[in-house]
């Protein structure tokens, strides 16, 4: 007889948590419409799994998080930036792309853009002949990491700001700039943050205008902002994705850069398995309290612990995790935070180190028309501590639970189990000696696919 015991019990629990509706009580939903699917540039967006942030600009050089605009871009003196050393540090830690912050809310541009005197090249810096995002992208391929941008909506600087359509023209003159003059770029960042307050200006973005702007200057590059329309938010900055993480969601649930509302955390945390649009979540979270460099900061750069808990609640959630490094008012990564990059990806590759079924015989089969498992035979006794799950998201994803149970000699005992999978789903768990696995999934709409699995011995 088949145990679906544990199964059941997860998906129970689940179910009880509110996040599996309708698993038991109705059965499996038939799947009536095609299956959404990942574009190419999504697909490997995913497959990056870390990203590093860099948030600089005129606040690193002020104290501030948020500029008001006014800051005199002569304060703008980085005189040892090395955007190589950043990126070095990006790739030692595991990285592979890397996205900074060409314009901020103040409005200062990183770049001598034409749109406004409020750049870089009123600067000392590089005596008004210098280009930190031409430094920046060069340094990142340079290191074979992919470059993003991040062009701030909000500008506290431009008098056009406030005035609809003159500034949204000149936001496209910027981004038409980023977007022509810095070669191929793997990620366009819009940030969804507006707190003008109620007597401020009332800015009304074209965002139908701005998406089609970059998909056509960079039909290769993910656009990312709360809503989409490529990768979303994941709906808090802690680095913590949704459980459960779904990467379709219903486009109406979030319809654009900074909507607010009761639903929209619960639609960025967790998608919807009915979703009609591919829109994965980006889980973005600060090494240090805020996002730009203060030296205040520097005893509290998170710890390895730390980054490595962030692993597993973001890429071990189906998201990816955009890691902000700030540089300081030399132009440098801080000394602390480059070595906490080197640790986490030392743990890494550590606890990634042994996979106790590599070329095991593994059995799949379909239970029902809803649940299906895989149970391998490990031929010995192995004693593990993570469990690594993933889905062919290529053909989109269909898995809503999982239960993963272990046996030694004789029963099947629960080992971990949750709600969906994805391009990867990670589990620890205290260590438990095993010869034989079993996963059983259950999918949403579909028949579940075949998952893989990968199981790491305890260290
Ligand atoms: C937010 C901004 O207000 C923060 O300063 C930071 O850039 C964060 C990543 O996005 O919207």
């Amino acid at each position: 007889m088949i145990d679906r015991r544990s199964f059941l019990s997860t998906a129970a629990a689940a179910i009880a948590a509110g996040s599996l509706p309708g698993v038991l009580q109705g059965g499996a939903t038939r799947r009536s419409a095609p299956r959404v699917l990942p574009s190419p540039a999504q697909l490997a967006w995913q497959r990056d799994e870390l990203a590093l942030f860099c948030h600089f600009g005129v606040n690193t050089f002020t104290d501030r998080e948020w500029g008001d605009g006014t800051e005199n871009p002569a304060i703008f003196a980085p005189t040892q930036l090395d955007a190589r050393q950043w990126a070095r540090a990006a790739r030692a830690g595991g990285f592979k792309a890397m996205i900074l912050t060409a314009k901020h809310h103040d409005g200062f541009c990183l770049w001598p853009t034409a749109t406004t005197p409020h750049s870089v090249a009123s600067s000392p810096f590089r005596s008004g002949k210098g280009d930190v995002v031409r430094e920046f992208v060069d340094a990142a391929r340079a290191e074979g990491l992919r470059p993003g941008l991040y062009l701030s909506p909000w500008d506290r600087n431009n008098p056009a700001y406030g005035d609809s359509p003159r500034y949204n023209d000149l936001y496209c003159d910027q981004l038409t700039e980023l977007l022509t003059r810095y070669g191929p770029l793997a990620e366009v960042w819009f940030d969804g943050a507006n707190a003008e307050g109620p007597n401020g200006k009332r800015q009304v973005y074209d965002w139908p205008r701005v998406f089609a702007l970059v998909r056509r200057l960079q039909p290769e590059a993910v656009m990312f902002s709360d809503a989409g329309p490529d990768v979303r938010w994941c709906g808090n900055e802690n680095g913590i994705a949704g459980d459960p993480n779904w990467s379709t969601v219903d486009p109406a649930a979030v319809p654009y850069p900074g909507a607010d509302g009761p639903t929209i955390g619960p639609a960025l945390q967790h998608g919807d398995p009915s979703g009609t649009v591919w829109r994965p979540a980006e889980a973005d979270v600060s090494i240090r309290p805020g996002w730009f460099y203060h030296p205040a900061d520097d005893a509290r750069v998170k710890s390895v612990d730390r980054l490595t808990d962030l692993y597993f609640s973001s890429v071990g959630r189906n998201s990816k995790l955009l890691l902000n490094v700030p540089p300081t008012r030399d132009g440098l990564l801080h000394e602390s935070d480059v070595g906490r990059l080197a640790g986490f990806r030392e743990r890494m590759s550590g606890m990634f180190a042994n996979d106790v079924a590599p070329a095991v015989q593994q059995r799949w089969r379909a239970i029902d028309a809803s649940v299906a498992e895989l149970e391998l035979d490990l031929g010995r006794a192995v004693t593990i501590s993570i469990a690594r799950l993933a889905e062919p998201i290529e053909r989109g994803q269909t898995i809503s639970s999982y239960a993963l149970d272990g046996a030694l000699d004789g029963e099947w005992k629960p080992i971990s189990g949750g709600s969906t999978i994805g391009y990867a789903r990670l589990d620890r768990f205290a260590p438990v000696s095993i010869r034989r696995v079993r996963l059983r999934v259950h999918g949403a709409a579909d028949a579940p696919p075949r998952p893989s699995l990968r199981l790491f011995e305890a260290r």
